[in-house]
């Protein structure tokens, strides 16, 4: 996929067009701009100190760790054109978490951010099939850089199958038990050609920004295999928080940006201080978008959203819209190349209308490494993403809730997603979680955790207001009957909420 996705832009005379941007680090590092061309020079300067100097050969498990910069770019296609396969790690974990990425992977060489190596020394030590850790952005004599200036520009890729495996990717999902997927690399080139093509439909013109990890599939599709899919420019964000985010949309005039809900939310309060006006397409995945913040940042930038929902066990987004046929509430339907649809619990395909598990096919698809719980997600051949939904009379699909966030209180089945999403539409809740907890009477009782926004103060008035909210907002037997007030929830380091977390407390 390097040649594909890389090299072929440069063979074809658009090596000169700005590809990566970023990496100037707090630090004070002078922000890279890279064209095609000259990212292609790195990353074949970093495949030849793979294969010559750290002895990598094809099929090796290469564990890339550092944040979102041209750098982790470059050695993730440094890693594809020798043949190797990528595990692309979150810059967040620590030395433990590397340690079972590190066994269950087999990794056996390592390319490190120089300002994130202490945990994996850590790891390291007590891990030794990792024989080989090269640093980058370093200054050190035997650092990749360093290494790199002294190889040439070219390199001839290693020959690869579509269906040699390309990558591993970890996820720790919202049950907090990390799971290792592979992806070959004919899965690599199959997201480009679905989502982007169909959904996006971003140019060589557009400019890419956004915050997921590149450790993330989400990120890594979104912010380098679909910009460079098309030939566009990618900026690569360190620290991509919300209040990051927004100048750098106005500083590179950034056109498509990738999000998860509760990023666009933040953004929406502090957005009409910053020059949003290249912005033209705006991506939320990576958990449900509710109504109320599809409405919030359509009335702030004027903009409608394209949702999609995705998992790494399928690598990238499975269904979605186009921003001329969203639809408030609903998530879209299965993208070009995908079917899905909703079944019971023995697999029989349930009647519009009615809520049941998401059952996915399509060219990608999930294959653990050695994981029992391959055989819970992909049954008769259809994925099972662990995800509630119902189709809709228009046919689109409408997310419910996770399976396992399905909460039944009193006889009704209510999906926690639903009452966080009338919750949020009130002015006092900045973010909130939703569960059901044990009831003698009612079985669950649904119970809601309130995040403030600044300068309100929780109360008994309030949690009567929010509770009236709810009533008057969906079916009034959905209200959160017991509500505690957060300074945080639980999250992911990909954002998502954990309420499995709040339901273990
Ligand atoms: O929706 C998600 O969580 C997701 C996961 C992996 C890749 C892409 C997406 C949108």
């Amino acid at each position: 996929c390097a040649d594909e996705l890389l090299d072929r832009w440069v063979r074809e005379g658009h090596g000169a067009h700005p590809c990566v941007i970023g990496g100037g680090g707090s630090d004070g590092g002078a922000e890279i701009r890279w064209t095609y061309a000259e990212l292609q020079a790195q990353a074949n300067r970093i495949a030849h100190v793979l294969v010559e100097d750290l002895g990598v050969v094809s099929g090796n498990r290469v564990l890339l760790r550092g944040a979102n910069t041209p750098q982790m770019a470059a050695c993730w296609f440094a890693v594809m054109k020798v043949g190797a396969i990528a595990v692309a790690t979150m810059p967040l974990l620590r030395a433990k978490e590397l340690g079972q990425v590190i066994d269950k992977a087999e990794v056996t060489h390592a390319l490190c951010d120089a300002a994130l190596a202490e945990e994996l020394e850590r790891a390291r030590a007590s891990h030794p099939v990792l024989t080989r850790v090269c640093l980058f952005r370093s200054q050190a004599a035997d650092g990749l850089e360093a290494r790199a200036e002294r190889r040439p520009a070219v390199f001839e890729n290693v020959d690869t199958a579509s269906d040699d495996c390309a990558l591993i990717a970890f996820t720790s999902g919202t049950t907090g038990q990390p799971k290792g997927t592979m992806h070959f690399h004919r899965d690599v080139l199959a997201i480009c050609r679905c989502w982007p093509r169909h959904c996006l439909k971003a140019t060589a013109d557009d400019v890419f920004v956004g915050s997921p990890p590149l450790a993330f599939t989400f990120g890594l599709g979104g912010l380098l295999l679909f910009p460079l899919s098309v030939g566009a420019t990618a900026v690569l964000l360190e620290k991509a928080s919300p209040e990051a985010l927004l100048p750098a949309i106005a500083k590179h005039r950034a056109t498509v940006c990738f999000t998860a809900p509760t990023s666009y939310r933040a953004m929406a309060a502090q957005a009409k201080a910053h020059d949003l006006s290249a912005l033209r397409k705006c991506v939320s995945a990576g958990e449900a978008l509710p109504a109320a913040t599809r409405q919030l940042w359509k009335d702030t930038t004027g903009l409608e959203m394209i949702d999609g929902i995705g998992a790494t066990e399928m690598l990238h987004i499975f269904i979605s819209h186009t921003e001329a046929t969203a639809k408030a509430g609903a998530t879209g339907v299965p993208v070009p190349g995908y079917r899905a649809r909703v079944v019971d619990d023995q697999g029989r395909e349930l009647p519009r209308g009615s809520v049941g598990k998401l059952a996915v096919q399509g060219p990608t698809g999930c294959r653990y490494l050695a994981d029992e719980r391959q055989l819970k997600y992909v049954q008769d051949g259809w994925n099972l993403t662990g995800d509630a939904y119902l189709v809709d009379a228009d046919g689109y699909f409408v997310y419910q809730a996770r399976t396992d966030d399905m909460i039944i209180s009193g006889g009704y089945n209510i999906a926690g997603p639903e009452v966080e999403s009338a919750l949020l539409a009130h002015a006092a809740v900045a973010e909130c979680a939703v569960i059901g907890v044990p009831d003698e009477e009612r079985g669950q009782l649904v119970k809601a955790f309130v995040v403030l926004r600044p300068g309100r103060s929780g109360d008994d008035a309030l949690v009567k207001s929010l509770q009236d909210f709810v009533k008057a907002t969906i079916a009034p037997y959905k209200y959160p009957r017991a509500i505690e007030f957060r300074a945080s929830l639980p999250r992911t380091e990909t954002g998502k909420l954990q309420r499995f977390r709040l339901r273990e407390q």
